[in-house]
């Protein structure tokens, strides 16, 4: 393993917290596990050191999943993937997912070459130059009505090789895409910097409305898949709900909550 590649261990993370001067935190490093927010949902539930912006982060994850029950693909080293517990107050619940995805899409845009175009899939995909690096899955955990957390689940493609696999053609890697090799605790390092900074705005119009400027198909033509069936228009406008405004070809507006967008 060539040295700007270090291993993820309590004392890579550690000293790389501390060299970005990022706060240090509860965490915890797992070598495998099925899935972190699964280990983010259950240290919650302890709510012993489970504080806001503590973080669990494997070097494999065996079941990672994403919305609708989806899959997650990592390879042992492949990837960043990491779960952010937050404990927001229920109102900014649709901030979180924004929260994330943008904090990624600003942790890969710093140092990047104008070659890199990184931009934001609504909802939450961070995709350069057109591929998904980067999925967000934030997962709410309840006592009843009350709101004990969530888990910010981040999965970043770091060297993943999607050749021959289902993702050839829509996901990409960070490590070729920058042409530069990435130590992965130096950049978890700097994402939690980013997640610390956006998790203290997290109530300001200044979260959305930057989340709003990363996103890239606003005011093209896009499909959108949702629970019942695909709808065609002009993707036109956000709100601060993280809601899509689809102008139709009718000329009225459809307002989606959740779905899969695509250019086309
Ligand atoms: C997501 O779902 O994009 C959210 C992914 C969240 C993963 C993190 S990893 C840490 C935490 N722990 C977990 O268990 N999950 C979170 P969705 O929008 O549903 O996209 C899933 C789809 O993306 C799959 O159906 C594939 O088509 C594609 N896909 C799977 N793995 C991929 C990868 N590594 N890179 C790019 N695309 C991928």
């Amino acid at each position: 393993m060539d040295a700007a590649q270090t291993d993820l261990t309590e004392a890579t993370i550690s000293a790389a917290l501390a060299d970005r001067g990022v706060a240090l935190r509860p965490f915890r490093c797992l070598n495998e596990t099925q899935s972190t927010n699964d280990d983010a949902l259950s240290w919650l539930a302890e709510a012993t050191d489970a504080v806001d912006g503590a973080f669990v982060v494997a070097d494999l994850q065996t079941k990672g999943r994403g919305r609708l029950g989806r899959t997650w693909v990592t390879t042992p080293g492949g990837a960043l993937t990491l779960t952010y517990l937050m404990r927001p107050q229920v109102e900014q619940l649709a901030r979180v997912g924004m929260l994330g995805a943008l904090s990624v899409c600003e942790t890969i845009r710093h140092g990047a070459g104008a070659h890199v175009r990184c931009g934001i899939k609504w909802p939450n995909d961070v995709q350069i130059n057109g591929r998904k690096v980067c999925g967000v899955l934030p997962e709410a955990a309840w006592d009843g009505s009350r709101l004990r957390g969530v888990a910010l689940g981040i999965g970043l493609n770091v060297r993943l090789d999607f050749a021959g696999t289902a993702q050839e053609q829509t996901a990409v890697s960070l490590e070729p895409a920058l042409g530069l090799p990435i130590d992965r605790a130096d950049l978890l390092a700097r994402l939690i910097e980013r997640l610390d900074y956006w998790r203290a705005q997290i109530a300001s119009t200044d979260l959305f409305d930057t989340w709003r400027a990363h996103l890239n198909m606003i005011g093209e033509r896009v499909s959108v898949s949702e629970a019942a069936g695909v709808v065609n228009g002009v993707a036109e406008a956000v709100e601060p709900s993280g809601a899509l405004l689809l102008r139709l070809d009718d000329g009225s507006v459809q307002r989606v909550i959740a779905g899969d967008i695509a250019l086309g």
